[in-house]
């Protein structure tokens, strides 16, 4: 049986679990849920994942949300090194896994959000959400770019899940306007994934394709 993956090709969070599968070589059936459709909210997706968010794994009566407990069960299964490759390594990855969720990426979901109200559902931004979501970046983001100084990958000298959950906000960025730019050892970084990981690089491109499309679809 195969596992299923649903989500929407122009996601950063699906984006996650598709690059952390090819690196493992996991094999998964990607399904579609086109969330500028509303697909996610379907009576039918609310029974997979009740919060209509994508995505979501299917490995026969598992169910599994949140895309960073979906790789950390992909790469128990692959017993991968994205997971680190001593204890202390697993403990860093994960450390920096529960921080990217509460500390990084919520910043940038709600910037995308942000942008994506006011392109398809005709919404002004609110001001205030984009001021409180790019200082919080901003302060995040020089924590990283301290961390990344002397360092290739966030842990140890390979690329983990922790480079990949901290990386995915890059997915959207020159969209949402969040100022990574004005990190070069978080630029550096993001441009050694995409050079040294090819499904990172891939992954980044489908976004690209999808995004271009629902963007010029709406204009
Ligand atoms: N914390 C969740 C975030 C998931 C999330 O925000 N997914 C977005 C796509 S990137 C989504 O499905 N949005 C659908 C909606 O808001 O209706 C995770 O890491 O998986």
């Amino acid at each position: 049986m195969s596992i299923k993956v649903y989500g929407d090709s122009g996601s950063g969070s699906l984006r996650r679990v598709t690059a952390a599968a090819a690196i493992m070589g996991v094999e998964i059936e990607r399904i579609d849920v086109d969330l500028f459709k509303g697909e996610s909210h379907t009576p039918e997706f609310l029974t997979l994942n009740p919060h209509g968010l994508t995505p979501v794994l299917q490995d026969g009566n598992t169910v599994i949300w949140e895309a960073s407990a979906i790789n950390l069960y992909l790469a128990g299964k692959a017993n991968s090194h994205l997971l680190g490759r001593t204890q202390a390594e697993k403990l860093e990855v994960l450390q920096w896994m529960f921080w990217s969720g509460e500390q990084w990426r919520i910043f940038s979901t709600l910037l995308f959000n942000e942008w994506a109200g006011e392109k398809f559902a005709g919404r002004s931004r609110n001001d205030a959400i984009v001021e409180l979501a790019t200082t919080n970046i901003r302060n995040a983001a020089k924590v990283l770019e301290s961390h990344l100084a002397t360092r290739k990958f966030i842990v140890g000298d390979a690329l983990t899940l922790a480079d990949i959950d901290i990386a995915a906000p890059f997915s959207q960025y020159k969209r949402t306007g969040a100022p990574f730019e004005e990190f070069p050892n978080l630029v550096a970084w993001q441009q050694r994934l995409l050079e040294t990981v090819p499904a990172w690089k891939a992954t980044r491109d489908e976004i690209e394709r999808r995004m271009t499309g629902v963007v010029s679809a709406a204009s």
